[in-house]
């Protein structure tokens, strides 16, 4: 961001009410805009903390003749919880134990005033100080990262602090390190920017020593909320792909409404002969439109509807596979459901290691979108304005001993029978939901295995091959795990129609070979 637009941005931000406006008004991510507003926040409070001080006496006063915390603070163009503890301590209470626990206040009025500038203050409450830490873990994660994937030797503060030596920064290189021509012997992470003038007050304390000590180091910082689009873009993501993968977050908001507005089941089949929720056509219809209005995809094949779609006029060439709503049956019950979706670079019959990438829509207590374009698999929330914001980077399947199976163990075949007594014997935990894109969450996160096997009289299982099985397996094999239909890859499977099912093992490896040696041994 250039100065003028820095400047006119710090200008006009006001309130964290501001933050959504100003970001779009700019281009420029909220993660940034809240940054800006945070020096501000600072430099104001700098400028004006001895006049507030000064003023504790009349602000009590104030008070007492019944103006609230949060209106004084919003007069004095001051953060609320600092206001509060400056008049707490004018009230003769000690100000840092009493923010840090409210409860303790017996005024109910105080408490409850001082409970809601807590709520509000997004720079000086202490869970907005937690907020901070966790950026600055995420900051040095990062740079923990890009030393390992560089073969940068170093050592951390944590490992530093064991030594004698109090103060530290958070890397240590082995070896210098050549930045813009200078040799960089440390690293040191700031979760947010402050203003210069406290900036310089950090360089010349706490960077001067260890320039003393190692020589001449680095400070990275500033990290904030990373959008979704931010991070495409970030991670090279194809700009057209970019785009439809904000397409599908964007819908997210839109089905979540419909939660509220369209419960209980419809009359009509679907191609399965299913009942159909509300839920399902509603968020079927939501997608299909907004795909067909953008003219983003040039196929679109939906759990719901009969036949692909061809889309007019479309832009590019992609193929997609939407579950609208996978877990359907529980939505009348408040557990989580989600959306699939499976990108093609083409038509949509093809086998699912042609895909160019997946993602999943979880409307659990969050939600959150997880995708993958084949480099990592990364997931993102939801928060009150309906953007995504980055919640972890790269997953990685664990080990784990967790297993979610599904269909009637009386209809269990020999080898899976074998099998599901191996996992238990071994003392894997039952988890099952009845909803394939939940429970295969979990399993991303946890590590073990979901399987909705072949089961008597049913050869190709429950779940459906394109809509289930090849999208969520493309996004757990992309985090170290496997999807097997018991005798190979699922992702090497080629569809014959959209409405193919197929037995489905998906999880970690090591489960996977399992299953895979005993449907071989078994001869079927
Ligand atoms: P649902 O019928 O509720 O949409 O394929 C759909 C699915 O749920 C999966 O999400 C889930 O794993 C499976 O069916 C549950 O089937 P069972 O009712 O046989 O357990």
């Amino acid at each position: 961001m250039n100065e003028r637009k820095y400047k006119k941005i710090y200008e006009k931000l006001k309130c964290v009410e501001d933050i959504n406006r100003i970001s779009k008004a700019y281009s420029v991510n909220t993660g940034a805009i809240s940054n800006i507003l945070h020096q501000k926040t600072v430099r104001n409070v700098r400028k004006y903390h001895s006049r507030i001080v000064n003023k504790a006496p009349a602000l009590v006063r104030s008070w007492k003749r019944g103006d609230t915390i949060l209106k004084l603070a919003s007069k004095n163009n001051f953060p609320p919880v600092l206001l509060a503890s400056i008049m707490l301590k004018e009230m003769g209470y000690k100000s840092k134990t009493v923010v840090k626990n409210p409860d303790v206040l017996e005024d109910k009025r105080l408490r409850y005033e001082l409970i809601k500038a807590i709520e509000v203050d997004f720079c000086f409450s202490p869970r907005a100080h937690s907020v901070q830490s966790g950026q600055g873990r995420m900051g040095e994660d990062l740079i923990h990262e890009w030393l390992e994937h560089c073969d940068l030797e170093f050592i951390t503060e944590s490992d530093m602090s064991k030594e004698p030596n109090t103060k530290t920064p958070d890397f240590l290189l082995s070896e210098p390190y050549k930045v813009d021509g200078i040799d960089v012997r440390w690293i040191e992470s700031k979760a947010v920017f402050a203003d210069e003038k406290e900036h310089n007050r950090y360089q010349l304390k706490q960077f001067s020593f260890y320039e003393d000590l190692y020589g001449p180091g680095m400070e990275q910082g500033g990290y904030r909320n990373m959008e979704l689009n931010d991070f495409l873009k970030e991670k090279g993501t194809d700009e057209k792909l970019s785009q439809l993968i904000m397409l599908f977050s964007e819908q997210a908001g839109v089905i979540k409404e419909g939660f509220l507005s369209a419960r209980g089941a419809a009359d009509t089949k679907n191609v399965y002969g299913e009942t159909q929720m509300a839920l399902d056509k509603w968020a079927d219809e939501v997608l299909i439109d907004a795909l067909r209005e953008s003219r983003l995809v040039r196929w679109i094949a939906t759990e719901e509807q009969p036949d692909i779609i061809e889309v007019d006029g479309a832009i590019n060439q992609f193929g997609v596979t939407i579950d609208p709503l996978d877990g359907s049956s529980l939505i009348d019950v408040n557990l989580a459901v989600g959306t699939i979706v499976g990108l093609y670079p083409g038509h949509v019959l093809e086998p699912g290691n042609t895909m160019v990438g997946a993602l999943y829509i979880l409307y659990g207590p969050l939600t959150t979108l997880t995708y993958t374009t084949g480099t990592g698999v990364h997931e993102f929330v939801m928060g009150e304005d309906g953007r995504f914001t980055l919640m972890q980077e790269n997953l990685t399947i664990p080990d784990g001993k967790i297993y979610a199976p599904g269909a009637l163990r009386k209809d269990y075949l020999p080898y899976h029978k074998q099998f599901i007594e191996k996992l238990e014997s071994e003392g894997y935990k039952l988890r099952f939901s009845g909803s394939f894109v939940a429970d295969v969450h979990q399993i991303l996160h946890k590590g073990g295995l979901f399987t909705y096997p072949a089961f008597a009289g049913k050869d190709s299982g429950k779940l459906r091959l394109l809509f289930e099985g090849t999208p969520m397996g493309k996004m757990v094999v992309e985090a170290g795990g496997a999807i097997s239909n018991g005798r190979g890859n699922l992702l090497d499977v080629k569809p014959s129609s959209v409405s193919d099912r197929t037995p489905i093992y998906v999880g970690g490896k090591r489960e996977i070979a399992l299953i895979e040696s005993l449907v071989k041994g078994s001869g079927t």
